[in-house]
């Protein structure tokens, strides 16, 4: 029996350390590694459904091709490769390189994801991506008021006397945040949760905002406005540290409680009751989830939140702070200069960066010079998980060819003609970093990969051997398909920091070098005035938006004079939910036992007067499609709301981004997947 150190790469906030059994060849025992101190209480059910998920009966073990009648037959690798190989020559030669579409999704986090590139710059180049699916509108707000994206340690919201859980939902999306905000409130702190759903979070919280969603940015105004109006404000930290606070101030002031009541439906004693309790409580942490900016306004939002924090001096202390992405493990790659992976439309070398992932069926439809013709994707379930799934589907179904490289025979894998299977977590050595916490992590080859599985960066070699690249060129270019290469590859990544070895990863997580405990202590913003700017000519530059965090609508808004108001009445929610990771893990008859059907939640009082009983099937609706699910009557929702989670596949009936629009955030090329509007009807 052995135990090796690993963590988990799924794209999630806690990124825990694990601790790894194995015996005779086969994984036997997870649990937490006890050094991760964000996550040395306990794996979650994901976690510890690993060993089911590498052993699944479904799990791709071989290649498969699509036959004539739509299924898939198993082929050899030769067959396989030398098929790719084929396609990929051919579509070169008539529309040249950048005619091959490379799309990567979340699936997997790791320093070995960087080879593919590696390898599109070798076949001469490649058309890919910008922006993302998840979090970009709030890392641009971030990076624009505060400087740079990063936190405290998790472990200082221990500390914090007020925390607001403003559209995050710990409980199930980062459940080792909640021992922190337990212990804080242990401490004595109070917890406001500001969501329209009464989530698990909500039961730690004494009190509950259900606003309307998209209209938070309206709620922050209001509350500023009692803050300044009220003199409970920290001036001295004002003068010294912000920028534009006077032109906020005025702006602000147009925020009255009753107009932000009407905007935002949350009653006026309450916009108080959360002026008073920001302006007087203090440490004050705001942890502000991804879910909420997700909206065409949102990055705004986000901007008007870490105001909050700025007027009122709860930044750079233990337990103050802007909880949102904590980027400081973030060593290897330009992710914390978003200026460096956001701007659209543009060429790396000969790699052309033209396609919004936001905007992906529409995109990829209309790119020229070349057109796209075949499209390599893996790590990702763009069928299921991107904007407006008809358009994907579509403009997938357009191109001459297709791989798809995954674990499993997903919604995307099934529009494949070549199906490519990929490796676990067990199965080859990588090195990751995190989102919440600093720690840099290893996770180590355990395994063999079964069957005739094979890791991505061995692909790529066979694949460049066979397209008949230099021999040195490859042997610079990309790591040998052996376990040394592999080793050899990420001890050059590691080079540049002394302090991290893999042999000293190999025994436990290590902070990342240079990490701050307590965020911004040195208060140094590294802003163009040097200060956190509530005003920001980059805003304005940049985004065409606002200097200042004003609030517009967003656009498909119920309620509002948006157009899709009057016909689509309910506005969808699609947030994650605790046993899947989006679109992963489902599949598994353990997590299938506790999840077994996928459904829409509604209020009693929109249920009743649409005639959908408990349990009842009905159709969810809007312009750009529909999906079947059984209603299921929520007194913790927001009227006026229905939510679905997402991630369920198509081909389980699920596909909730049947029903949301190709939308951009309003800064950073996010996808705006809750500013959406639809209606609902019994079946
Ligand atoms: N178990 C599990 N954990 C995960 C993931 C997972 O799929 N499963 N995914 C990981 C990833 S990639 C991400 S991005 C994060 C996301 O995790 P979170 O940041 O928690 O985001 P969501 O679950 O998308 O949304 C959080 C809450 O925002 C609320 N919300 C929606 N719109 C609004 C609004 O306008 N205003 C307010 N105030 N609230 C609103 C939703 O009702 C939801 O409860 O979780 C990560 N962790
Ligand atoms: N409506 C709606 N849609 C959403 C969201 C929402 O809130 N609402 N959230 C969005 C967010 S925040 C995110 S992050 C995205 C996530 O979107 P994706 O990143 O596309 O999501 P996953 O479902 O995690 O799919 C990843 C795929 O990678 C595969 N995979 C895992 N490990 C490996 C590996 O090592 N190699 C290969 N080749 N494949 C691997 C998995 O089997 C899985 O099929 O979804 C977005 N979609
Ligand atoms: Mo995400």
């Amino acid at each position: 029996m052995d135990t090796f150190t690993t963590a988990c790469p799924r794209n999630c906030y806690s990124t825990c350390g694990m601790r790894v059994t194995k015996e005779d060849g086969k994984l036997r025992l997870l649990e937490a590694h006890p050094d991760n101190a964000a996550t040395s209480e306990g794996l979650c059910l994901k976690g510890l459904s690993y060993i089911e998920r590498v052993y699944s009966p479904d799990r791709l073990l071989h290649p498969l091709k699509r036959t004539t009648d739509g299924g898939f037959e198993r082929i050899g690798w030769d067959e396989a490769l030398d098929t790719v190989v084929a396609r990929l020559e051919s579509v070169r030669e008539h529309h040249g390189p950048r005619s091959v579409f490379f799309y990567a999704g979340s699936g997997t986090k790791g320093l070995m994801n960087g080879v593919a590139l590696d390898f599109w710059r070798l076949f001469g180049g490649c058309t890919t991506t910008y922006g993302d699916l998840c979090w970009p509108a709030g890392l641009e707000a971030t990076r624009l008021t505060l400087g740079d994206n990063k936190h405290s340690a998790p472990w200082d919201l221990a500390k914090a006397r007020l925390i607001v859980l403003w559209g995050k939902n710990p409980a199930e999306t980062n459940i080792h945040q909640m021992r922190f905000v337990e212990q804080a409130i242990e401490a004595g702190a109070r917890v406001v949760v500001i969501d329209p759903r009464r989530t698990q979070t909500a039961e730690a919280a004494e009190l509950l905002v259900q606003i309307k969603p998209g209209t938070d940015g309206a709620l922050a105004l209001g509350i500023a406005h009692l803050l300044i109006r009220d003199g409970n404000i920290d001036r001295e930290f004002i003068a010294e540290h912000v920028l534009g606070f006077e032109s906020f101030a005025e702006m602000a002031s147009e925020y009255s409680p009753n107009r932000v009541a009407e905007i935002t439906e949350v009653p006026v004693e309450v916009v108080q009751r959360l002026a008073e309790e920001m302006g007087t409580i203090t440490p004050l942490s705001i942890c502000a989830g991804f879910g909420m900016q997700r909206y065409t306004n949102s990055a705004q939002t986000m901007r008007a939140l870490i105001a909050l924090l700025a007027i009122t001096g709860n930044l750079g202390r233990p337990g103050a702070g802007w909880i949102y992405a904590n980027l400081q493990s973030q060593i290897f790659d330009p992710l914390r200069d978003p200026l460096a992976i956001y701007p659209p439309a543009r060429d790396e070398g000969p790699i052309r960066i033209s396609v919004s992932t936001s905007l992906l069926g529409h995109h990829l439809a209309e790119q020229q010079d070349p057109p796209i013709k075949m499209a390599w994707i893996e790590r990702g379930n763009p069928v299921t998980q991107n904007p407006d799934t008809h358009r994907v589907l579509e403009a997938l179904r357009g191109l001459e060819f297709r791989v798809v490289v995954d674990q499993f025979l997903t919604d995307t894998a099934r529009e494949a003609d070549i199906v490519l299977p990929a490796k676990t977590l067990f199965e080859q050595t990588d090195v990751i970093n995190a989102y919440w916490h600093a720690y840099i992590q290893i996770k180590q080859k355990i395994i063999e990969p079964p069957g005739e599985v094979k890791p991505e960066s061995e692909i790529y070699y066979l694949l460049a051997g066979r397209l008949g690249f230099d021999a040195d060129e490859i042997r610079r270019s990309l790591p040998a398909p052996t376990d040394a290469a592999v080793e050899e590859y990420l001890r050059g990544r590691l080079k540049p920091f002394p302090e991290l070895t893999l042999e000293q990863l190999r025994e436990r997580p290590v902070l990342a070098p240079g990490h701050q405990e307590v965020a911004w202590s040195d208060y140094s913003f590294p802003t163009p005035s040097g200060k956190i700017e509530l005003l920001s000519e980059e805003a304005a530059s940049r985004w065409g938006a606002d200097r200042l965090p004003r609030f517009h609508d967003p656009v498909e808004s119920p309620g509002t004079a948006s157009k899709g108001a009057a016909r689509y009445p309910l506005h969808l929610l699609t947030p994650n939910t605790k046993d899947r990771i989006h679109s992963q893990f489902n599949n598994l008859p353990s997590i299938r036992e506790l999840n077994p059907k996928t459904l829409v939640h509604i209020h009693p009082a929109d249920a009743r007067p649409r005639g959908l009983a408990n349990g009842a099937m009905a159709r969810v609706f809007n312009e750009r499609g529909s999906v079947q699910l059984e209603v299921r009557w929520d007194y913790g929702l927001k009227p006026g709301c229905v939510s679905i989670t997402n991630g369920w596949w198509l081909c389980e009936g699920g596909g909730v981004n049947r029903l949301s629009g190709a939308r951009e955030t309003d800064m950073g090329h996010g996808a705006a997947f809750h500013d959406n509007a639809v209606e609902i009807e019994a079946q």
